[in-house]
């Protein structure tokens, strides 16, 4: 990855100590990126592709997660503090987690959703669940921006558990967000809802998605284990997220598209309604098409390995 990576002279100590020697790396925003590396994902490496792909429904994601996983490690005192929260908030399995993304990103990047769209798949999950685990009780671990949400959600569904700390909610308003305080608290937020058995939110906020991401470092294969009102799962900044059709569609009404097998369509979203949209890359249209007839297109990479991982690979 070294020639990918930018190493500059940090100019702040040319200039207080004239050493030209110390070398930082830059990691500037992934969409300004320029040349756009081929590493970016949703790459992954070839030498893990096939073995990602038998173990994985979401082999992006999953590499990823190895990235986040490490860069998120917590310290002594975060996990002390996470400790103590869990204890405090009484966070228990089962539990589905619920990020209810408010304030500023209503209306600019994503649409507001009521909590009743969020506690139908949390119903779902609940049914579903219960053929695999005991339910003792139906807990739902609350995450929002919304200081408002969890006592209408707590009286409209006397049935269910709510486990959230309301003050949390307080701090991530528009005028706390960029205290300690509140980095704190969604931090916190972030953990438990990685640490849920289901996610229910819109992955138009980069909160659930990596959760969503974290979560895949808990489980062999997290990938389904999330239900998105809104986008589906992207990184971003990533490179194109192309699916190939698997089978012909010849449209049934305005606004569909023409698939032929193996037709190379970029995905722009899922209606969720057993539709996705694209743009089919052959034809220039751009449309709708059932989405069970196309499935991921997985980009590979030769990225550079440790001799001992080659070691490895050739003893296999
Ligand atoms: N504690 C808490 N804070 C939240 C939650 N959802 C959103 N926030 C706040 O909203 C902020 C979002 O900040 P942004 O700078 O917009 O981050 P982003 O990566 O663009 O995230 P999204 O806007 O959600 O896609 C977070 O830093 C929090 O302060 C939540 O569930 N819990
Ligand atoms: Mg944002």
């Amino acid at each position: 990855m070294q020639s990918q990576v930018c190493k500059v002279v940090e100019k702040s100590k040319v200039g207080e100590n004239n050493d030209q020697a110390v070398q930082v790396v830059e990691l500037p925003i992934v969409d300004s990126l320029h040349p756009r590396p081929p590493y970016l994902p949703l790459a992954i490496p070839e030498d893990l592709a096939e073995r990602l792909q038998r173990l994985h429904g979401d082999p992006s994601v999953w590499w990823v997660s190895q990235f986040v996983k490490y860069l998120i490690r917590p310290q002594a005192w975060l996990e002390k503090e996470i400790r103590e929260a869990t204890t405090k908030l009484g966070f228990k399995h089962p539990i589905i987690g619920v990020h209810v993304r408010r304030t500023d990103k209503v209306g600019t990047e994503a649409a507001f959703h009521p909590i009743e769209e969020y506690m139908l798949h949390v119903e779902d999950q609940f049914q579903s669940l219960a053929r695999r685990m005991h339910i003792d009780k139906k807990r739902v671990y609350l995450a929002t921006d919304d200081p408002s949400l969890l006592p209408e959600a707590k009286s409209k569904y006397p049935d269910y558990e709510f486990i959230s700390d309301n003050s949390i909610s307080w701090s991530a308003g528009l005028h706390n967000r960029y205290t300690e305080n509140s980095l704190r608290g969604v931090i916190l937020d972030i953990h438990f809802l990685s640490q849920t058995n289901f996610l229910v939110c819109t992955f138009s906020s980069q909160v659930c998605r990596v959760a969503y991401e974290i979560m895949q470092t808990l489980h062999p294969d997290a990938s389904s284990y999330f239900y998105s009102l809104d986008d589906i799962y992207y990184f971003g900044g990533q490179n194109a997220h192309n699916q190939v059709a698997i089978y012909g569609h010849e449209p049934h009404s305005q606004g569909e598209i023409v698939l032929e097998p193996g037709d190379v369509i970029g995905v722009a979203g899922n209606h969720w309604d057993g539709y996705s949209k694209g743009i089919n890359r052959k034809s220039g249209r751009t449309g709708l098409y059932p989405s069970y007839k196309v499935k991921e297109k997985i980009e590979t990479v030769k990225y550079p390995t440790y001799h001992e991982a080659d070691k490895l690979l050739k003893k296999q």
